[in-house]
């Protein structure tokens, strides 16, 4: 169904129409941030135009023009991934932020030896702010293993809970092998432990349907500039049982109640989490980019994203000496790989002047390089708005590059 209706979507970003040194966009860098739609744009500039002023502050009418959008935004999203309550939404300005909320204010619940089980295909995002969190407070990181193919290794996932556990933390789709963990299964699994789970999806939403209720999961993060809208925006999930126990993160405006110099109290759930001005804007236009991608159909480009990837594996795989990282079934629309010993950096530097845009390095996931014993990877990744001709082009480049730099 997308197939045809893609020159229509494209027509909606302006921006793959550049040139990059005469020769037309193929941007496959849609991991790292994907572009925005019109609609999307004209959001956020709307809102500049028409209805700014800060939120929850003000009685007069673009106040709450602006309040409205805000919590309207927050509404959308708790129906996007399905959370019971919109209260159980906090906004935060991506993925990182969301995670460094629950590893600072869960964290805080967590005595000296408390175990926190991560895996080794994490984002530094869902690394670093445990391993802060350890030097704080003294908890013991776990870490699940994978297996070369990238399939995370359950046996010893199961074999790493204690009766120290208080959290598990994973992601839902690996940013560079693919990989669409069993989270649902994880977290059934954990929570036969009583450990909550945190699931970083900031791989996942812009893919497929995601549902925190079917999920079951305990918090879930996952970042606007990923799923078409705007950046320094950001949304996590928290159960609302779990959120009320929970110290505030940041302190300021906006999450307190009443504050004197001997005691402060705090706003309910979700303000608690919600220091300062927010990004109001941004949250409408996140809303925004999210109504667009329902109207499409997560289905379809699901559908549409899963057939792209396998023709780009098929096209990839039939380079000489080119090898790809992660290759489980269904993995989501991510192919990591190097050519020879051909170093990434120059691969992805030769790819763009033919206008190809790819990632090259470790994509912030080092222990994912160190299991294969490499330095980086080159990395395409895939959007709805993708083409089989830019995946054409990204083969024939390849082919092109290896033969320049192959001896
Ligand atoms: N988790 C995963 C799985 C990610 O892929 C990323 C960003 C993050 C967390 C952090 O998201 P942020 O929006 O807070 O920065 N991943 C990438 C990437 O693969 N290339 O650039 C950013």
């Amino acid at each position: 169904m997308l197939n045809t209706q893609c020159s229509i979507i494209r027509e909606q970003f302006p921006i793959l129409a550049t040139e990059v040194y005469g020769r037309p966009l193929a941007y496959l860098d849609n991991a790292a941030t994907t572009q925005k739609p019109r609609c999307v744009v004209e959001a956020e500039r709307d809102q500049y135009y028409t209805a700014n002023a800060n939120v929850h502050r003000g009685v007069h009418y673009l106040s709450q023009q602006a309040t409205d959008l805000l919590e309207q935004a927050r509404v959308r999203v708790a129906s996007f991934i399905n959370a019971p309550s919109e209260q159980e939404i906090i906004f935060t300005r991506g993925t990182t932020e969301a995670v460094n909320l629950v590893a600072s204010s869960y964290g805080q619940l967590l005595k000296e030896g408390d175990e926190v089980i991560i895996s080794e295909m994490e984002h530094h995002s869902n690394i670093v702010p445990w391993q802060l969190l350890r030097d704080r407070r003294g908890i013991v990181l776990k870490v699940i293993p994978f297996c070369d193919d990238g399939i995370l290794d359950l046996n010893a996932y199961k074999a790493l809970f204690t009766d120290r556990t208080r959290m598990v933390s994973i992601t839902h789709v690996s940013n560079v092998l693919g990989t669409v963990n069993p989270v649902q299964e994880m977290i059934r699994v954990a929570h036969s432990h009583g450990v909550p789970v945190l699931v970083d999806a900031a791989q996942s939403v812009p893919h497929f349907r995601v549902d925190v209720q079917q999920l079951d999961c305990d918090f879930l993060a996952f970042s606007g500039h990923k799923v078409y809208g705007p950046t320094g925006i950001g949304a996590l999930y928290g159960r609302s049982a779990l959120l009320e126990q929970m110290p505030p993160y940041q302190g300021g405006g906006e999450m307190i109640s009443t504050v004197s110099f001997d005691r402060t109290t705090f706003e309910d759930i979700p303000y608690k989490f919600e220091a300062g001005t927010p990004n109001y804007v941004g949250a409408h236009a996140l809303a925004v980019a999210l109504d667009y991608i329902d109207e499409i159909g997560l289905d379809n480009i699901a559908d549409y994203e899963s057939r792209l990837t396998r023709y780009a594996t098929e096209r990839l795989s039939a380079i000489p000496d080119l090898r790809i990282f992660g290759n489980t079934p269904g993995k989501g629309a991510v192919i990591s790989f190097l050519v020879g010993d051909i170093h990434h950096l120059d691969m992805g530097t030769l790819l763009d002047r033919l206008g190809i845009a790819v990632r090259t390095g470790h994509h912030c996931a080092q222990l994912i390089m160190t299991h294969y014993g490499v330095e980086g990877m080159v990395r395409a990744s895939f959007s709805f708005y993708n083409t089989e001709a830019e995946i054409d082009a990204l083969a024939e480049g390849i082919i092109r590059v290896a033969k320049m730099l192959q001896k």
